[in-house]
């Protein structure tokens, strides 16, 4: 009996065994992955392609991914030699699309986020994140050839599928596909399936190429991912970027600086301010009371209280009917163009929406004013900024209260 024992845990241990070990050494490629393979169209290893499981395409699509999805340096060295950052004939692509069939055959399973059918991702070369011109409109039934197409390259990654044994995956977790060894497989594989040269179709359907190609100056080299849904022009997902020392990121677009941000990055005294909100909009560094936002629309400055922005009020005629008015002239953004809105005038630049408004009792700012043009400002109003002069139409002969406003708000 106690014999009986040891024998079936020594029979349980190696079947863990084997077990573990298999799925180690497996390439694992599921319908909703994203499948970034690396080939060369000249020179040494035309007959081998590189592959790398990105992850869930959903992923991508809904910036859960993670930025640094892996390293591939030693398989880029070991088939296409260590100056392969250097060769303008290697070429990268990324491609993930889970059935070319619609949705009425084969619905996407909406409780972990599938896509419906025939969605895809692919890639499109970029000269940075984001730079990349979206994709044409394509039909549902071209997607849907291209998903066929594609179907094949899936396939190479089954098991028990071909007679050839399964990818295995190298140290990064990179597969190597090589013909010489696996014949079956290469007739679907990227380099079969994906064109050398842009200027054919890619998966028989994508035109405009969907790889990118090293041999650049840099230190990186960018392949932006657009999302392909039948009908529509494609969007923006993410882009796979290919650094010189073999790693692979997911990098979005850099966010251009507002007006604003490049405005507050001009003060020393803000840009190293341990308090992140004197850099806000709503931020008041030299406690004036006047947030930047004010500071910034009309010619203020940040850090300094006594500095404010010229405002300059003067009662003169200023519409030519021989009666004095109430007259306001401000510094604004160069740029800035009044127009009527109610009784008020606005204007939206460099992400300022302003606001001028008249009022005879300061209650109640519904008494319409009007641009004096040309400017009634004396001096000389900062570098980017323009004197605008407003009038208040009520204050014609000046007989009782007046009063004139500017506002200045964050443009959405
Ligand atoms: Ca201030
Ligand atoms: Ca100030
Ligand atoms: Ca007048």
């Amino acid at each position: 009996m106690n014999i009986h024992k040891k024998l079936l845990s020594i029979a349980l241990y190696s079947l863990s065994s084997s077990a573990t070990l298999l799925n180690a050494e497996d390439f694992a490629f599921t319908k909703n992955d994203l499948l970034l393979a690396v080939r060369a169209t000249s020179g040494s290893g035309t007959t081998t392609n590189i592959y790398f499981n990105l992850g869930s395409v959903m992923s991508f699509r809904d910036g859960t991914n993670p930025t640094n999805l892996g390293n591939i340096d030693a398989d880029l060295k070991a088939e296409f030699d260590n100056n392969w950052y250097e060769r303008t004939d290697l070429r990268f692509g990324v491609a993930g699309n889970r059935t070319n069939l619609t949705t009425q055959v084969d619905p996407p399973d909406t409780l972990i986020g599938e896509d419906p059918g025939r969605v895809w991702y692919i890639g499109h070369a970029a000269a940075s994140p984001g730079a990349a011109t979206l994709r044409a409109l394509m039909t549902g039934n071209s997607l849907g050839f291209a998903a066929t197409n594609y179907g094949g390259l899936k396939g190479i990654f089954e098991q028990g599928s071909f007679l050839e044994t399964t990818l295995q995956k190298t140290a990064s977790g990179a597969a190597i596909l090589k013909e010489s060894e696996q014949p079956t497989r290469w007739k679907t594989s990227w380099s079969q399936l994906v064109p050398a040269s842009d200027d054919s179709t890619a998966f028989t359907q994508f035109t405009g190429g969907v790889q990118a190609t090293f041999g650049q100056s840099g230190s990186q080299v960018v392949l932006d991912v657009h999302r392909m849904v039948g009908g529509q022009i494609g969007t923006y997902v993410t882009s796979i970027v290919i650094g010189n020392d073999g790693s692979i990121r997911a990098l979005e677009p850099t966010p251009t600086a507002t007006p604003i941000e490049t405005w507050v990055a001009t003060f020393p005294a803000l840009v190293s301010s341990p308090n992140a909100a004197d850099r806000t909009p709503a931020g008041d560094f030299d406690k004036d009371g006047i947030p930047n936002i004010r500071e910034f629309a009309f010619g203020g400055s940040p850090v300094s209280a006594s500095d404010n922005g010229q405002q300059q009020l003067r009662t003169v005629d200023a519409n030519g009917d021989s009666q004095g008015d109430l007259t306001l002239t401000v510094e604004v953004r160069s740029g800035a163009t009044f127009t009527t809105s109610g009784n008020k005038l606005t204007a939206n630049r460099d992400g300022v929406i302003y606001t001028i408004e008249g009022s005879l009792d300061l209650v109640t700012f519904e008494s319409a004013v009007s641009e004096v043009t040309p400017t009634l400002g004396t001096g000389t109003p900062k570098a980017g900024y323009v004197f605008k002069t407003f009038r208040l139409n009520a204050s014609a002969g000046l007989s009782g209260r007046g009063f004139i406003r500017g506002g200045a708000a964050v443009a959405p």
